[in-house]
């Protein structure tokens, strides 16, 4: 099959998920914790995951599947074709508001990210990349991102790091929140890439991000121009749960320089 006929069964994989889930929204669900009190999970989380597994499975036996909720294969290396998959992004989201949330895929081949996915179940808002082809909003192609400055721009920040906190340097987060024109936080990572992807947001980071939550937005990042990484400004590290920071080409720089320096005390 060619990248055209695997984005193809993607895109229909992804938007079966999210009638699963939209159905699954009038029966009772199990929710637990996972890490912390605020790391959640509910059943239908899982039952998404194992649907991309058994749908993966039967149309591409040779791909393997990364998911946040374990379903899928133990991943140490990047031969032949991943799929990188968040069954549900923003969690907390769903369970307390049913929506702000996210599906979110990112297809590698020998770990080059080749199709991204973000897709805002209740609105129905697919945002797709393929590598090289440019990126596109339920089909229409988005535009490279227009260059912007701190004082127009608008910034994804949830509150804990502007508050102390043991990855990076509060006061200097707290400068930048007053440079900008102003922050917005809608507790998911996917949901707000999509969000930078569109120009919507001009930045957005989070000190500790799995390679589920950011691999399809990263695809979609390249092909408009938005800049990713994590902290000091090198490539993040789809192994590891580790900061990242995606940003418009013309702030980026200073954000890694400047306003996200590691936390030394
Ligand atoms: P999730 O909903 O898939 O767990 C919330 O601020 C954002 O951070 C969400 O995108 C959430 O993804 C992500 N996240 C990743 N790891 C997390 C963790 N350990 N606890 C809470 N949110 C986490
Ligand atoms: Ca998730």
């Amino acid at each position: 099959m060619n990248l055209v006929q695997i984005d193809e069964v993607a895109q229909s994989i992804i938007k079966q998920a999210g009638e699963r889930i939209k159905a699954s929204l009038h029966t009772q669900m199990t929710i637990t914790e996972k890490s912390s009190p605020s790391d959640l999970v509910t059943n239908i989380d899982m039952e998404t995951e194992q649907f991309f597994v058994s749908q993966v499975n039967q149309h591409f036996p040779t791909h393997r599947l990364l998911g946040e909720e374990g379903f899928g294969d133990t991943i140490t290396d990047w031969d032949g074709y991943v799929w990188i998959v968040d069954p549900i992004d923003g969690t907390t989201n769903f369970i307390n508001q049913q929506r702000n949330f996210c599906i979110t895929v990112g297809i590698y081949k020998e770990g080059i990210g080749e199709l991204g996915y973000i897709y805002q179940v209740m609105t129905g808002e697919m945002i797709s990349a393929t590598k090289g082809q440019g990126a596109f909003q339920n089909g229409k192609q988005l535009p490279k991102l227009a260059t912007t400055q701190f004082e127009d721009s608008l910034i994804g920040v949830n509150a804990s790091w502007v508050a102390p906190n043991r990855h990076i340097d509060h006061t200097k987060v707290a400068e930048l929140v007053k440079r900008v024109r102003g922050t917005r936080s809608y507790g998911s990572a996917a949901l707000e890439i999509s969000y930078v992807v569109t120009g919507r947001l001009d930045a957005y980071f989070s000190m500790r991000l799995s390679a589920w939550d950011v691999a399809g937005g990263m695809v979609i990042a390249e092909e408009v121009g938005a800049i990713c990484g994590t902290l000091g400004g090198g490539p993040f590290d789809l192994l590891k749960n580790q900061p990242f920071i995606i940003a418009n080409p013309a702030l980026f720089d200073e954000i890694i320089t400047y306003y996200l320096t590691p936390q030394t005390t």
